[in-house]
Protein backbone atom coordinates (compact mmCIF):
# COMPACT_ATOMS: atom_id res chain seq x y z
CA UNK A 1 0.00 0.00 0.00
CA UNK A 2 1.57 3.32 -1.23
CA UNK A 3 1.25 6.08 1.16
CA UNK A 4 -0.16 9.32 0.48
CA UNK A 5 2.80 11.26 -0.02
CA UNK A 6 4.18 8.15 -2.88
CA UNK A 7 0.73 8.55 -4.15
CA UNK A 8 0.49 12.40 -4.39
CA UNK A 9 4.34 12.22 -5.95
CA UNK A 10 2.97 9.29 -8.62
CA UNK A 11 -0.03 11.61 -9.62
CA UNK A 12 2.99 14.83 -10.33
CA UNK A 13 5.33 12.53 -11.72
CA UNK A 14 2.96 11.19 -14.72
CA UNK A 15 -0.31 13.04 -14.60
CA UNK A 16 -1.40 16.35 -16.35
CA UNK A 17 -0.63 18.63 -13.83
CA UNK A 18 -4.30 20.32 -15.34
CA UNK A 19 -5.49 20.47 -11.47
CA UNK A 20 -3.89 21.88 -8.31
CA UNK A 21 -5.92 19.27 -6.32
CA UNK A 22 -5.37 19.74 -1.91
CA UNK A 23 -2.92 17.58 -0.70
CA UNK A 24 -5.14 14.71 0.58
CA UNK A 25 -4.96 10.97 -0.87
CA UNK A 26 -8.89 9.35 -1.10
CA UNK A 27 -8.92 5.81 -0.88
CA UNK A 28 -12.15 4.43 0.45
CA UNK A 29 -15.79 6.51 0.40
CA UNK A 30 -19.21 6.03 1.65
CA UNK A 31 -21.78 8.32 2.55
CA UNK A 32 -20.62 11.60 3.42
CA UNK A 33 -17.04 10.70 4.22
CA UNK A 34 -14.11 9.95 2.45
CA UNK A 35 -10.70 8.10 4.33
CA UNK A 36 -7.10 8.55 3.23
CA UNK A 37 -4.84 5.57 2.81
CA UNK A 38 -3.73 6.03 6.47
CA UNK A 39 -6.76 5.93 7.81
CA UNK A 40 -7.73 9.04 8.43
CA UNK A 41 -11.29 10.29 7.72
CA UNK A 42 -12.86 13.28 6.18
CA UNK A 43 -16.43 15.32 5.44
CA UNK A 44 -16.83 15.28 1.88
CA UNK A 45 -18.07 18.55 1.83
CA UNK A 46 -17.47 19.27 -2.09
CA UNK A 47 -19.39 16.08 -3.77
CA UNK A 48 -17.25 15.91 -6.75
CA UNK A 49 -18.89 19.42 -7.56
CA UNK A 50 -22.41 18.30 -6.53
CA UNK A 51 -21.96 14.87 -8.73
CA UNK A 52 -22.27 12.87 -5.22
CA UNK A 53 -25.81 14.02 -4.40
CA UNK A 54 -26.95 10.20 -3.54
CA UNK A 55 -23.67 9.96 -1.18
CA UNK A 56 -20.79 7.83 -2.15
CA UNK A 57 -21.09 4.05 -3.10
CA UNK A 58 -24.62 4.36 -2.63
CA UNK A 59 -25.88 0.64 -2.22
CA UNK A 60 -29.05 1.04 -4.06
CA UNK A 61 -27.01 2.47 -7.42
CA UNK A 62 -23.79 -0.15 -6.60
CA UNK A 63 -26.43 -2.62 -6.47
CA UNK A 64 -27.99 -1.72 -9.87
CA UNK A 65 -24.10 -1.30 -11.39
CA UNK A 66 -23.65 -4.46 -10.35
CA UNK A 67 -26.14 -6.99 -11.49
CA UNK A 68 -26.14 -4.92 -14.75
CA UNK A 69 -22.48 -5.54 -15.03
CA UNK A 70 -23.43 -9.24 -14.61
CA UNK A 71 -25.70 -9.03 -17.60
CA UNK A 72 -24.59 -6.90 -20.18
CA UNK A 73 -22.13 -3.77 -20.08
CA UNK A 74 -22.23 -2.29 -23.59
CA UNK A 75 -23.78 -2.34 -27.05
CA UNK A 76 -23.52 1.14 -28.58
CA UNK A 77 -26.96 2.88 -30.43
CA UNK A 78 -26.42 0.87 -33.53
CA UNK A 79 -28.72 -1.41 -31.95
CA UNK A 80 -30.83 -1.13 -29.22
CA UNK A 81 -30.34 -2.39 -25.53
CA UNK A 82 -33.14 -3.14 -23.14
CA UNK A 83 -32.46 -0.63 -20.69
CA UNK A 84 -31.97 2.62 -22.16
CA UNK A 85 -35.55 3.12 -22.80
CA UNK A 86 -36.62 2.12 -19.30
CA UNK A 87 -34.21 5.00 -18.42
CA UNK A 88 -35.03 7.53 -20.70
CA UNK A 89 -39.10 7.02 -19.96
CA UNK A 90 -37.80 7.84 -16.05
CA UNK A 91 -35.88 10.62 -16.89
CA UNK A 92 -38.56 12.58 -18.93
CA UNK A 93 -41.06 11.80 -15.88
CA UNK A 94 -38.62 12.75 -13.46
CA UNK A 95 -37.71 15.78 -15.42
CA UNK A 96 -41.38 16.67 -17.15
CA UNK A 97 -40.17 16.75 -20.74
CA UNK A 98 -41.09 14.50 -23.67
CA UNK A 99 -37.89 13.47 -24.76
CA UNK A 100 -34.51 12.98 -23.75
CA UNK A 101 -30.82 12.46 -25.27
CA UNK A 102 -28.30 10.34 -23.40
CA UNK A 103 -24.72 11.51 -23.26
CA UNK A 104 -21.94 10.98 -20.86
CA UNK A 105 -20.30 13.97 -19.86
CA UNK A 106 -22.35 17.67 -18.83
CA UNK A 107 -20.32 19.36 -21.41
CA UNK A 108 -21.22 16.65 -24.25
CA UNK A 109 -25.00 17.45 -22.62
CA UNK A 110 -23.81 21.06 -23.09
CA UNK A 111 -22.92 20.69 -26.64
CA UNK A 112 -25.84 18.86 -27.40
CA UNK A 113 -27.88 21.50 -26.46
CA UNK A 114 -25.82 23.94 -28.77
CA UNK A 115 -26.16 22.05 -31.62
CA UNK A 116 -29.74 21.12 -31.00
CA UNK A 117 -30.44 25.05 -30.52
CA UNK A 118 -28.32 26.14 -34.02
CA UNK A 119 -30.20 23.42 -35.90
CA UNK A 120 -33.18 24.82 -34.60
CA UNK A 121 -32.48 28.19 -35.01
CA UNK A 122 -31.96 27.22 -39.19
CA UNK A 123 -34.81 24.83 -39.87
CA UNK A 124 -37.43 26.12 -37.53
CA UNK A 125 -36.45 29.85 -37.20
CA UNK A 126 -35.26 30.67 -40.18
CA UNK A 127 -32.02 31.69 -38.92
CA UNK A 128 -29.29 31.38 -42.09
CA UNK A 129 -26.94 28.94 -40.90
CA UNK A 130 -23.68 30.35 -39.94
CA UNK A 131 -25.45 33.45 -38.27
CA UNK A 132 -26.60 31.54 -35.36
CA UNK A 133 -26.17 33.73 -31.91
CA UNK A 134 -26.38 32.15 -28.36
CA UNK A 135 -26.46 34.56 -25.41
CA UNK A 136 -23.97 33.41 -22.10
CA UNK A 137 -23.53 34.93 -18.87
CA UNK A 138 -20.33 36.54 -17.61
CA UNK A 139 -18.71 34.00 -15.17
CA UNK A 140 -20.05 31.15 -16.99
CA UNK A 141 -18.95 27.80 -16.24
CA UNK A 142 -20.41 24.73 -18.88
CA UNK A 143 -17.31 22.66 -19.76
CA UNK A 144 -13.82 22.41 -20.87
CA UNK A 145 -14.65 21.65 -24.69
CA UNK A 146 -13.14 24.27 -27.56
CA UNK A 147 -16.50 25.44 -28.24
CA UNK A 148 -17.43 26.08 -24.78
CA UNK A 149 -14.74 27.88 -23.95
CA UNK A 150 -14.82 29.88 -26.67
CA UNK A 151 -17.14 31.68 -24.32
CA UNK A 152 -15.88 31.50 -21.35
CA UNK A 153 -15.11 34.56 -19.24
CA UNK A 154 -11.71 32.89 -17.25
CA UNK A 155 -8.79 33.19 -18.91
CA UNK A 156 -7.24 29.91 -16.98
CA UNK A 157 -10.20 27.96 -18.70
CA UNK A 158 -9.84 30.03 -22.03
CA UNK A 159 -6.11 30.88 -22.79
CA UNK A 160 -4.08 30.59 -26.11
CA UNK A 161 -6.50 27.84 -27.19
CA UNK A 162 -8.05 29.83 -30.24
CA UNK A 163 -9.33 30.27 -32.63
CA UNK A 164 -12.44 30.47 -30.85
CA UNK A 165 -16.21 29.48 -31.74
CA UNK A 166 -18.03 31.94 -32.92
CA UNK A 167 -21.80 32.89 -32.90
CA UNK A 168 -22.04 33.39 -28.97
CA UNK A 169 -22.82 36.97 -27.37
CA UNK A 170 -21.64 37.17 -23.52
CA UNK A 171 -23.78 39.52 -20.86
CA UNK A 172 -24.16 40.16 -17.42
CA UNK A 173 -25.76 37.52 -15.21
CA UNK A 174 -28.75 38.58 -13.21
CA UNK A 175 -29.37 41.41 -15.59
CA UNK A 176 -32.82 40.31 -18.00
CA UNK A 177 -32.59 43.77 -20.07
CA UNK A 178 -28.54 42.67 -20.70
CA UNK A 179 -30.23 39.57 -22.38
CA UNK A 180 -33.05 41.09 -24.26
CA UNK A 181 -30.95 44.37 -25.49
CA UNK A 182 -28.18 41.12 -26.59
CA UNK A 183 -31.42 39.28 -28.73
CA UNK A 184 -31.27 40.21 -32.59
CA UNK A 185 -33.60 38.34 -35.28
CA UNK A 186 -30.37 35.37 -35.28
CA UNK A 187 -30.52 34.61 -31.88
CA UNK A 188 -31.69 31.19 -31.51
CA UNK A 189 -31.45 30.76 -27.25
CA UNK A 190 -30.09 31.96 -23.85
CA UNK A 191 -28.03 29.14 -22.42
CA UNK A 192 -27.70 30.09 -18.37
CA UNK A 193 -26.91 28.46 -15.26
CA UNK A 194 -29.67 29.04 -13.16
CA UNK A 195 -27.13 29.12 -10.12
CA UNK A 196 -23.96 30.10 -11.02
CA UNK A 197 -21.60 27.29 -9.52
CA UNK A 198 -17.82 28.36 -10.53
CA UNK A 199 -18.69 31.58 -10.02
CA UNK A 200 -18.75 31.04 -6.49
CA UNK A 201 -22.73 30.26 -6.10
CA UNK A 202 -23.96 33.44 -7.49
CA UNK A 203 -28.04 33.15 -6.77
CA UNK A 204 -29.78 35.42 -9.41
CA UNK A 205 -32.35 37.77 -8.23
CA UNK A 206 -35.76 36.28 -7.20
CA UNK A 207 -38.05 36.17 -10.61
CA UNK A 208 -34.29 36.30 -12.96
CA UNK A 209 -35.44 33.04 -13.95
CA UNK A 210 -38.92 33.83 -14.63
CA UNK A 211 -37.81 36.73 -16.64
CA UNK A 212 -35.48 35.13 -18.87
CA UNK A 213 -38.55 32.29 -19.52
CA UNK A 214 -40.43 35.74 -20.65
CA UNK A 215 -37.98 37.25 -22.45
CA UNK A 216 -37.20 33.72 -24.79
CA UNK A 217 -40.55 33.28 -25.00
CA UNK A 218 -41.68 36.66 -26.24
CA UNK A 219 -38.67 36.39 -28.81
CA UNK A 220 -38.68 33.05 -30.11
CA UNK A 221 -35.33 32.08 -28.32
CA UNK A 222 -34.75 29.11 -26.94
CA UNK A 223 -33.93 28.92 -22.87
CA UNK A 224 -31.62 26.64 -22.05
CA UNK A 225 -31.15 26.06 -18.39
CA UNK A 226 -27.57 24.14 -17.65
CA UNK A 227 -28.47 22.25 -14.14
CA UNK A 228 -25.52 19.94 -14.48
CA UNK A 229 -24.37 21.08 -11.14
CA UNK A 230 -27.73 22.37 -9.36
CA UNK A 231 -29.95 19.50 -10.95
CA UNK A 232 -30.99 16.50 -9.06
CA UNK A 233 -32.66 18.33 -5.62
CA UNK A 234 -29.18 20.08 -4.66
CA UNK A 235 -31.33 23.18 -4.59
CA UNK A 236 -33.70 21.67 -2.72
CA UNK A 237 -35.63 21.25 -5.34
CA UNK A 238 -35.60 18.88 -8.47
CA UNK A 239 -34.01 21.30 -10.13
CA UNK A 240 -33.10 25.13 -9.64
CA UNK A 241 -35.51 26.52 -12.13
CA UNK A 242 -38.09 24.72 -10.22
CA UNK A 243 -37.92 27.22 -7.93
CA UNK A 244 -39.37 30.07 -10.09
CA UNK A 245 -41.84 27.41 -11.00
CA UNK A 246 -40.02 28.37 -14.67
CA UNK A 247 -40.41 25.54 -17.57
CA UNK A 248 -36.97 26.03 -19.77
CA UNK A 249 -37.24 24.44 -23.35
CA UNK A 250 -34.39 22.68 -22.93
CA UNK A 251 -32.26 21.19 -19.72
CA UNK A 252 -28.56 19.96 -19.80
CA UNK A 253 -28.13 17.35 -16.89
CA UNK A 254 -25.03 15.62 -16.32
CA UNK A 255 -22.88 15.12 -12.54
CA UNK A 256 -25.53 13.46 -9.83
CA UNK A 257 -27.64 11.52 -12.82
CA UNK A 258 -24.50 8.71 -12.87
CA UNK A 259 -24.62 8.81 -8.96
CA UNK A 260 -21.50 8.96 -8.09
CA UNK A 261 -20.37 6.04 -10.40
CA UNK A 262 -19.92 6.64 -13.99
CA UNK A 263 -20.56 9.86 -16.49
CA UNK A 264 -24.28 9.93 -16.93
CA UNK A 265 -25.09 13.06 -18.82
CA UNK A 266 -28.62 14.25 -20.85
CA UNK A 267 -30.47 16.59 -22.68
CA UNK A 268 -34.39 16.62 -21.83
CA UNK A 269 -36.81 18.74 -24.35
CA UNK A 270 -40.03 18.30 -26.59
CA UNK A 271 -40.09 16.77 -29.28
CA UNK A 272 -40.88 19.73 -31.29
CA UNK A 273 -37.73 20.55 -30.32
CA UNK A 274 -35.68 17.38 -30.14
CA UNK A 275 -37.06 16.60 -33.28
CA UNK A 276 -34.07 18.18 -35.29
CA UNK A 277 -31.74 15.03 -34.70
CA UNK A 278 -32.60 12.97 -36.90
CA UNK A 279 -30.35 9.10 -37.48
CA UNK A 280 -26.53 10.12 -37.87
CA UNK A 281 -27.10 13.68 -36.82
CA UNK A 282 -25.42 13.13 -33.48
CA UNK A 283 -24.11 10.44 -31.02
CA UNK A 284 -21.49 8.91 -28.67
CA UNK A 285 -20.18 5.48 -28.52
CA UNK A 286 -21.18 5.10 -24.86
CA UNK A 287 -24.59 7.40 -24.65
CA UNK A 288 -27.34 5.53 -22.97
CA UNK A 289 -25.24 2.38 -22.64
CA UNK A 290 -26.92 -0.27 -20.27
CA UNK A 291 -24.60 0.06 -17.69
CA UNK A 292 -25.36 4.12 -17.66
CA UNK A 293 -29.03 3.49 -18.07
CA UNK A 294 -29.00 1.30 -15.05
CA UNK A 295 -27.32 3.35 -13.07
CA UNK A 296 -29.34 6.21 -13.94
CA UNK A 297 -32.37 4.39 -13.14
CA UNK A 298 -31.37 3.75 -9.33
CA UNK A 299 -29.94 7.30 -9.10
CA UNK A 300 -32.89 8.34 -10.16
CA UNK A 301 -35.03 6.29 -7.79
CA UNK A 302 -32.88 7.37 -4.56
CA UNK A 303 -33.71 10.91 -5.56
CA UNK A 304 -37.24 10.26 -5.49
CA UNK A 305 -37.60 10.34 -2.25
CA UNK A 306 -39.65 13.16 -0.80
CA UNK A 307 -37.90 12.97 2.82
CA UNK A 308 -34.82 13.55 0.85
CA UNK A 309 -36.29 16.90 -1.11
CA UNK A 310 -37.22 17.70 2.51
CA UNK A 311 -33.92 17.45 4.16
CA UNK A 312 -32.20 18.98 1.56
CA UNK A 313 -34.50 22.09 2.15
CA UNK A 314 -34.20 22.24 6.38
CA UNK A 315 -30.29 21.30 6.14
CA UNK A 316 -29.34 24.03 3.63
CA UNK A 317 -31.59 26.50 5.85
CA UNK A 318 -30.26 25.13 9.06
CA UNK A 319 -26.92 24.98 7.34
CA UNK A 320 -26.62 28.90 5.98
CA UNK A 321 -27.91 29.75 9.29
CA UNK A 322 -25.26 28.58 11.56
CA UNK A 323 -22.40 29.68 9.13
CA UNK A 324 -23.73 33.41 9.38
CA UNK A 325 -23.09 33.05 13.14
CA UNK A 326 -19.48 32.35 12.90
CA UNK A 327 -17.50 34.65 14.06
CA UNK A 328 -14.88 35.22 11.70
CA UNK A 329 -14.20 39.05 10.28
CA UNK A 330 -13.11 37.40 7.16
CA UNK A 331 -16.25 36.49 5.99
CA UNK A 332 -18.34 38.91 3.75
CA UNK A 333 -21.43 36.74 2.80
CA UNK A 334 -22.96 33.50 3.31
CA UNK A 335 -25.37 32.48 0.20
CA UNK A 336 -26.55 29.41 -1.98
CA UNK A 337 -30.02 27.27 -1.72
CA UNK A 338 -30.75 24.00 -0.85
CA UNK A 339 -26.91 22.29 0.06
CA UNK A 340 -25.33 24.79 -2.52
CA UNK A 341 -23.93 26.94 -0.56
CA UNK A 342 -20.24 28.92 -0.36
CA UNK A 343 -18.87 31.47 1.78
CA UNK A 344 -17.35 34.68 0.60
CA UNK A 345 -14.72 35.94 2.16
CA UNK A 346 -13.02 39.71 1.59
CA UNK A 347 -11.21 40.37 -1.71
CA UNK A 348 -7.70 39.86 -1.33
CA UNK A 349 -8.63 36.31 1.46
CA UNK A 350 -6.30 33.03 0.69
CA UNK A 351 -9.06 30.74 1.19
CA UNK A 352 -6.59 27.74 0.04
CA UNK A 353 -5.40 28.17 3.70
CA UNK A 354 -8.56 27.83 5.34
CA UNK A 355 -9.34 24.75 3.03
CA UNK A 356 -5.46 23.19 4.39
CA UNK A 357 -6.89 23.63 7.75
CA UNK A 358 -10.19 22.35 7.14
CA UNK A 359 -8.79 19.30 5.90
CA UNK A 360 -6.57 19.07 8.62
CA UNK A 361 -9.54 18.89 11.03
CA UNK A 362 -11.15 16.57 8.64
CA UNK A 363 -13.50 18.41 6.58
CA UNK A 364 -12.71 18.11 2.27
CA UNK A 365 -13.78 21.75 0.87
CA UNK A 366 -12.33 23.82 -2.06
CA UNK A 367 -11.97 27.42 -2.80
CA UNK A 368 -13.23 28.85 -6.15
CA UNK A 369 -11.98 32.22 -7.69
CA UNK A 370 -9.23 32.31 -5.00
CA UNK A 371 -11.97 34.31 -1.70
CA UNK A 372 -15.34 31.83 -1.81
CA UNK A 373 -15.07 28.43 -0.37
CA UNK A 374 -18.07 26.37 -1.65
CA UNK A 375 -19.29 23.99 0.85
CA UNK A 376 -21.36 21.01 -1.22
CA UNK A 377 -22.10 17.64 0.67
CA UNK A 378 -23.86 14.35 -0.17
CA UNK A 379 -27.30 15.60 0.20
CA UNK A 380 -28.12 12.14 2.05
CA UNK A 381 -26.14 13.97 4.65
CA UNK A 382 -27.97 14.19 8.32
CA UNK A 383 -28.61 16.54 11.02
CA UNK A 384 -26.28 14.84 13.31
CA UNK A 385 -23.04 15.00 10.27
CA UNK A 386 -23.70 18.27 9.89
CA UNK A 387 -23.68 19.88 13.16
CA UNK A 388 -20.44 17.80 13.40
CA UNK A 389 -19.28 19.23 9.81
CA UNK A 390 -20.19 22.83 11.72
CA UNK A 391 -18.44 22.24 14.72
CA UNK A 392 -14.71 21.83 12.00
CA UNK A 393 -16.13 24.75 10.07
CA UNK A 394 -16.96 27.42 12.83
CA UNK A 395 -13.38 25.80 14.63
CA UNK A 396 -11.25 26.50 12.33
CA UNK A 397 -12.99 30.06 11.04
CA UNK A 398 -12.74 31.29 14.15
CA UNK A 399 -8.83 30.84 13.67
CA UNK A 400 -8.52 32.99 10.98
C1 LIG B 1 -13.58 20.89 -13.94
C2 LIG B 1 -15.94 23.96 -12.30
C3 LIG B 1 -17.95 23.22 -11.12
C4 LIG B 1 -20.80 22.47 -14.63
C5 LIG B 1 -21.91 23.01 -15.34
C6 LIG B 1 -21.39 21.75 -17.26
C7 LIG B 1 -20.28 21.18 -16.63
C8 LIG B 1 -19.97 21.53 -15.29
C9 LIG B 1 -22.82 24.01 -14.66
C10 LIG B 1 -19.43 20.19 -17.41
C11 LIG B 1 -18.79 20.91 -14.64
C12 LIG B 1 -17.13 20.71 -12.98
C13 LIG B 1 -16.03 20.47 -13.98
C14 LIG B 1 -14.77 20.37 -13.15
C15 LIG B 1 -15.00 21.21 -11.91
C16 LIG B 1 -16.47 21.46 -11.84
C17 LIG B 1 -16.84 22.88 -11.78
F1 LIG B 1 -15.25 24.33 -11.22
F2 LIG B 1 -15.18 23.52 -13.25
F3 LIG B 1 -16.72 24.94 -12.73
F4 LIG B 1 -18.72 22.32 -10.70
F5 LIG B 1 -18.26 24.43 -10.90
N1 LIG B 1 -22.18 22.65 -16.61
N2 LIG B 1 -18.30 21.36 -13.54
O1 LIG B 1 -20.53 22.84 -13.35
O2 LIG B 1 -19.61 18.90 -16.91
O3 LIG B 1 -18.07 17.84 -18.55
O4 LIG B 1 -17.30 18.20 -16.21
O5 LIG B 1 -19.09 16.50 -16.69
O6 LIG B 1 -13.64 20.88 -15.18
O7 LIG B 1 -12.62 21.30 -13.28
P1 LIG B 1 -18.45 17.81 -17.11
Amino acid sequence: MLSSKEIMELDNKYGAHNYHPLPVVIAEAEGVMVKDPEGREYFDFLSAYSAVNQGHRNPKIINALIEQAGKCTLTSRAFHNDVMGKFLKKLCEFTGYEMALPMNTGAEAVETGIKLARRWGVEVKGIENGKQEIIVAEENFHGRTTTIISFSTDPDARTNYGPYTPGFKIVKYNDAKALEDAITPNTCAILLEPIQGEAGVYVPYDGYLKDVREICTKHNVLFIADEVQTGFLRTGERFAVNHENVRPDVMTLGKALGGAVIPVSAVVADKKFMKVFTPGSHGSTFGGYPIAAAVGIASLEVLEDPELKKSVQDLGEFFRAELKKINCDKIVEVRGKGLLNAVVFVDNFEAWDVCIALKDAGLLAKQTHGNIIRFAPPLVITKGEIVKALDIIKTVFEKF
